[in-house]
């Protein structure tokens, strides 16, 4: 029996649609790669109907009606920090610090001890940058984790972080990744990438470390057998072209290394910082942008809209839209996305919830672990839904 084609070569032949648009729809029917140019004339031109299908459509090959999310806890070991990003709400300049927090290894592994006997698989450690909190303190940090719960997966720090304490030690990025993989360290997470295009990253986020500096921390993280994640920040002053460079140059780098595990595009949220002056995106440019970088990062196994920072509605929508993966339960206590602007002002969710959320769209919740072994297939799980959280759903 062969496979029926897909009704999108229906639509494409009983449709008027621009030739450029057209030829773009075959190569992603084709498993084809589309070019630097293509993918400015898909924000420039493309509907969201249409970047949509062409989302769904790989998402959907790739898989399926899966939908994964972990079970996960954030921990922010300072909101004090020495860069001042136009687009921070969270950071309390480094002359400001009586008014943010700095914790202590115990502090740490006390918030982590509040999770023993939890089925949680990660922790995510990432904040702001001061120099106390420095390689050794790191390198302790990590070791005291492994030894009190060794299966904890630790993904922590990003490029800004380790680029600060790399210099101020005097170490390469090799020695120092090497250290940190030694210390325990499992995985990176995406932070830190922002926009890569470099007079606007000077403009946002002037003196943290260069896109270049950004993707060679990744690099050798990759080549030392540790995975990472990338992000970007958008809607703020950046334009369609400056995306598609930060996309290409992902791309390029994933090509070398296969390293990535998710692209996350992080909506710029306007307030409490200083960009409110800013409108925010639309959800209709939010849906847009999964969409093409779902069609764009072709060597990306996983797109993840976090929920957390784009809302449940939005999040429920972007699994049509070329989404597969909604991040985790997060446990956010310092609330790092509500200061900024996000509908959310508890960023937690239970298990429960999650799956409930995923359900409600027709798609299958799978809890994964961080690099995306299956952890439980939620099929046939029935959870009872409270009619406060139903309400949130729908
Ligand atoms: O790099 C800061 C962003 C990022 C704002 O890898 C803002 O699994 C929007 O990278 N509006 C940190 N965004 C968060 C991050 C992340 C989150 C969840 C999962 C993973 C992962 C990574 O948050 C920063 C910055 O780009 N950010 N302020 C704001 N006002
Ligand atoms: Fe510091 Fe990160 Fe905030 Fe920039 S985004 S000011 S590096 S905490």
């Amino acid at each position: 029996m062969t496979a029926s084609p897909s009704p999108i070569y229906t639509i494409l032949e009983n449709t008027k649609i621009d030739s450029a648009l057209k030829s773009i729809a075959e190569k992603v029917l084709n498993n084809e790669r589309i070019s630097f140019d293509e993918g400015v004339l898909l924000y420039e031109k493309g509907e969201l109907g249409f970047v949509g299908m062409l989302a769904n459509y790989i998402r959907n090959k790739k898989h399926g009606n899966k939908t994964y999310f972990n079970r996960n806890f954030h921990v922010e070991p300072t909101n004090v920090c020495v860069y001042s990003c136009k687009f921070c709400s969270y950071s309390r300049l480094i002359k400001h610090r009586e008014e943010g927090w700095e914790l202590s290894i115990d502090d740490i592994l006390n918030k982590i001890k509040q999770y023993d006997g939890q089925p949680v698989t990660e922790v995510h450690i990432t904040g702001g940058v001061i120099p106390k909190q420095d390689f050794n303190f790191y390198q302790d940090l990590f070791k005291a984790i492994k030894q009190h719960r060794p299966e904890l997966h630790i993904k922590a720090l990003t490029p800004v972080e380790y680029h600060y304490i790399f210099k101020k030690a005097k170490v390469s990025y090799a020695e120092g990744m090497q250290a940190m993989k030694n210390a325990g360290l499992d995985s990176m997470p995406g932070g830190g990438a922002e926009i890569f295009d470099s007079k606007i990253r000077d403009e946002i986020a002037g003196g943290k470390c260069s896109a270049e500096e950004w993707l060679s921390i990744h690099e050798t993280a990759h080549q030392l057998g540790i995975p990472s994640n990338a992000t970007m920040l958008y809607g703020h002053i950046e334009n369609f072209t400056h995306r598609v460079d930060h996309m290409e140059r992902l791309r390029q780098l994933q090509d070398k290394t296969h390293g990535f595990n998710a692209f996350i595009p992080l909506k710029f949220r306007n307030q409490h910082n200083e960009m409110e002056h800013l409108p925010e995106a639309t959800i209709t440019e939010d849906l847009r942008n999964y969409a093409i970088a779902r069609i764009y990062l072709d060597n990306f196994e996983h797109i993840k809209s976090y929920w957390a920072m784009i809302g449940r509605n939005t999040t429920q929508l972007s699994l049509n839209f070329g989404v597969d993966d909604v991040d985790g339960t997060i446990d956010d206590t310092t609330k790092i996305y509500s200061m900024a602007g996000s509908e959310e002002q508890i960023p937690a969710m239970s298990t429960r919830e999650l799956v409930n959320l995923i359900k409600a769209v027709g798609r299958t919740p799978i809890e994964r672990d961080t690099l995306y072994n299956v952890v439980q297939d939620y099929t046939y799980v029935v959870f009872e839904e409270d009619e406060k959280e139903k309400a949130r759903m729908y």
